[in-house]
């Protein structure tokens, strides 16, 4: 019997991990790989997925990444590469995927030794956060779209932002024609505010093609920009004809494809969030990414699938787990006002998720520990800095909700350098083991 082809002892899972850019998708994949492989060695002298154990119950025999179908394979070793020069990996440019197999001893003695070892294998995907911001373009009109981002542009901190573009946009003479020359002028000019607003900490901007070019040959696709409602509101003008088509051959040839093809066949979605840039740049900020988080839960398919409708309902998320990133950057005691601070971030997202009976986690996780506690200082934290000085900082008290942050309250972001490692076994991590824990929790 345990020669029966691998295929049929193979369960498979795709995870969907969700992040706007610069969340931390990338170092947790690299950090969830070095921490299983090391696990799974026999000879590891320290198990640094205590909570993993307790539950697998050292059944983990085998942690393997491998290539998925014929797409592009997760750059792991050059992550690692990076990792032991000290540096944070570089921001993703293109879409990968891998698969990770788990071999573990099955829990029932009989199955085991009737069947041998189960293999679950993970597939998951990469991509630049720039393509995630986009997915809830495909059910806007251009025109929704158009309004929207100006309702977006005449509050702060974008209103400072796109003072040159609203400026551009507002002395632009649309009885021009729509040739390149005068297309682009405009493309251009709000172009330079996204990459502005984005060097800025913002982070829905849209198209995201005009931050990071889809792969040829789709490298033409996304050259538009919204028209002020003057415009909009003539529904035959030339310039509202020209961007609606540009928008619609957007979402037709980039945009419904991509869903289709990396975010629709998912059974468990992990959605990355960096609050402690937010608390560092402000109580708008954190209200701009709250809403970030909501328009992004209504792009993806939620709903538990009964046991009977497994074979002909289409595969939907049934569990979603929030994580608030980096957490190694706050000291410990501020934690669980941490915690409470995520939950208060995804309440509105919490809401649609119960409507479709989908089961909601919070966690904590750093993917990479980069600081240390100070001693008889609770609200301290040693670093070293990218510059390579070691520098020590403290911390106000985390709120526990948007609406009760200071303006004035001390929230330093730490540009920490990678620890010093020599081999991927090296690296430290936060909680992480809570979330391998969750992720494998109904495979076990
Ligand atoms: N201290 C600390 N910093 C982290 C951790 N994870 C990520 N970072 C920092 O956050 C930056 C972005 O992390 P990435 O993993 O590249 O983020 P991403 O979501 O893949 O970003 P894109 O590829 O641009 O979408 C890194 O370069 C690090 O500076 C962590 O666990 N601890
Ligand atoms: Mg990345």
């Amino acid at each position: 019997m345990t020669n029966l082809p691998q295929r049929v002892l193979t369960k498979t899972q795709h995870i969907i991990v969700t992040g706007l850019s610069r969340s931390g998708k990338s170092t947790l994949l690299t950090s969830m790989m070095a921490h299983l492989s090391h696990h799974a060695e026999q000879a590891q002298l320290i198990n640094k997925l205590p909570l993993l154990d307790k539950m697998a119950n050292n059944r983990l025999v085998d942690a393997k990444l491998t290539s998925w179908k014929d797409e592009k394979i997760f750059p792991y070793e050059a992550q690692i590469t990076a990792l032991q020069q000290r540096q944070w990996p570089e921001s993703t440019k293109e879409i990968s995927a891998f698969a990770l197999t788990l071999t573990l001893k099955r829990k029932n003695v009989l199955a085991q030794r009737l069947l041998g070892n189960q293999q679950l294998q993970l597939v998951i995907h990469d991509y630049p956060g720039e393509w995630l911001m986009d997915l809830p373009m495909i059910d806007q009109s251009y025109q929704d779209w158009s309004a929207h981002v100006f309702a977006q542009q005449s509050s702060e901190p974008q209103h400072s932002l796109a003072k040159a573009w609203l400026t551009c946009v507002h002395d632009f003479d649309f009885t021009l024609p729509t040739t390149p020359v005068y297309t682009n002028h405009l493309i251009e000019s709000y172009q330079r505010y996204l990459l502005e607003a984005k060097r800025d900490g913002m982070t829905r901007l849209q198209p995201g093609a005009l931050l990071l070019h889809p792969p040829t040959p789709r490298a033409t696709l996304g050259r538009f920009c919204p028209l002020p409602a003057k415009i909009l509101a003539q529904p035959d003008h030339p310039w509202v004809l020209f961007f609606a088509q540009a928008y619609h051959d957007y979402k037709q040839n980039w945009l419904l494809p991509l869903r289709e093809k990396y975010f629709k066949h998912s059974n468990k979605q992990v959605i990355l969030v960096d609050l402690l840039e937010g608390l560092n740049y402000g109580k708008h900020y954190l209200a701009e990414m709250q809403e970030a988080l909501t328009h992004l839960t209504q792009s993806f398919v939620y709903g538990k699938r009964r046991w009977y409708e497994r074979l002909h309902k289409p595969i939907s998320i049934d569990q979603v787990i929030f994580v608030a990133t980096k957490v190694d950057l706050v000291p410990i005691k501020e934690q669980t006002n941490l915690r409470a601070l995520l939950e208060n971030m995804t309440q509105s997202a919490q809401n649609t998720l119960a409507q479709h009976h989908v089961e909601v986690v919070h966690l904590l996780l750093a993917a990479i520990t980069t600081t240390k506690p100070v001693e008889n200082a609770e609200d301290s934290l040693i670093y070293k800095h990218i510059s390579g000085e070691t520098r020590q900082v403290s911390f106000d008290p985390i709120p526990t909700r948007i609406q009760d942050l200071s303006e004035n309250g001390r929230y330093p972001f730490l540009p920490s350098q990678p620890p010093l490692i020599k081999t991927a076994s090296d690296l430290h991590a936060m909680h992480l083991d809570q979330l391998i824990n969750r992720l494998l929790k109904d495979n076990l």
